[in-house]
């Protein structure tokens, strides 16, 4: 049958991305660079207390290029949560320098593809932790929004349940191959933003971005039915290293 797939759906998430204003930056003096900095450190001391606490998650990476200089990505199980998240950074003493580039809100998502027999699959241990998960402070990121195709004979949205999900079990298993190298979130936003899904990649190694995603346009899912936006690759940027990253 043609038909939609039950999704199981977790914390919302914010990319949000941001280019420094280098200009202002450098403009400033010395104590007001300084207090921004703080202000930025003592952000990242509060969401820190969420993650310990299994409110949500976060990551600050450092974008490679001219499309942003840094991407926040927050999880929260409300939006209320990250349109206040946004409010504070903006309104904080950073936020003055700090020009919005791009942003991406969703909500992670885990499909039904494959039949569970617990009533409540959500509940599993497992599922729970990858659909409220605390994200990996690995050294890189890879993020890119995709749509599944619908035009003439290639429309993901004609195609029956199963013969999806058999599409989608063969990615899996190319998915599988990169078991810790490749870590890997994806988050549904049909209805919520401009592209069907985003997905993000963590990687000790960025190669192994290059390597997936080549790999992965062979798989029928994508080379007939996947469609992607802007890619954005960056590195971690710890609290710690905010300062030598802001020193000028
Ligand atoms: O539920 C699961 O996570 C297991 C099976 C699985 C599904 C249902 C899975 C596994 N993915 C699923 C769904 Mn995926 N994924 C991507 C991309 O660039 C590209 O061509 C595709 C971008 C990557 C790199 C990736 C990685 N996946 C999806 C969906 C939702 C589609 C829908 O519902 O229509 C998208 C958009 C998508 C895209 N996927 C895996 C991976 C990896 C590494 C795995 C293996 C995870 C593991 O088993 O450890």
């Amino acid at each position: 049958m043609v038909e939609a797939v039950e999704t199981m759906d977790g914390w919302y998430s914010l990319h949000d991305f941001r280019t420094v204003d280098w200009t202002s930056w450098k403009l400033a003096s010395e104590e007001e660079r300084q207090e921004a900095i703080h202000s930025l450190q003592q952000m990242l001391t509060k969401w820190e207390e969420v993650e310990a606490a299994k409110n949500g998650s976060h990551a600050l990476y450092n974008i490679v290029g001219q499309k942003a200089d840094l991407m926040f990505m927050f999880l929260r199980p409300t939006t209320n949560e990250l349109a206040a998240i946004e409010n504070e950074l903006n309104k904080s003493k950073m936020g003055a320098f700090l020009i919005p580039a791009h942003s991406y809100f969703s909500i992670v998502e885990l499909s039904k593809y494959r039949p569970y027999k617990e009533e409540h699959p959500e509940l599993i241990p497992e599922i729970a932790q990858r659909l409220k998960p605390i994200l990996p402070k690995w050294e890189h990121v890879c993020f890119y929004p995709m749509d599944r195709r619908r035009h003439g004979d290639e429309n993901w949205y004609t195609l029956e349940k199963d013969v999806r999900g058999k599409l989608l079990y063969e990615h899996s298993m190319t998915g599988r191959k990169y078991a810790g190298k490749v870590s890997q979130i994806i988050t549904g936003s049909i209805g919520l933003d401009d592209w069907e899904w985003g997905v993000t990649l963590f990687a000790h190694d960025p190669l192994q971005f290059k390597k997936i995603v080549y790999e992965m346009r062979f798989d029928e899912v994508s080379s007939r039915y996947g469609e992607f936006g802007e890619f954005f690759v960056g590195n971690y940027l710890a609290k710690e290293q905010l300062p030598a990253f802001f020193k000028i």
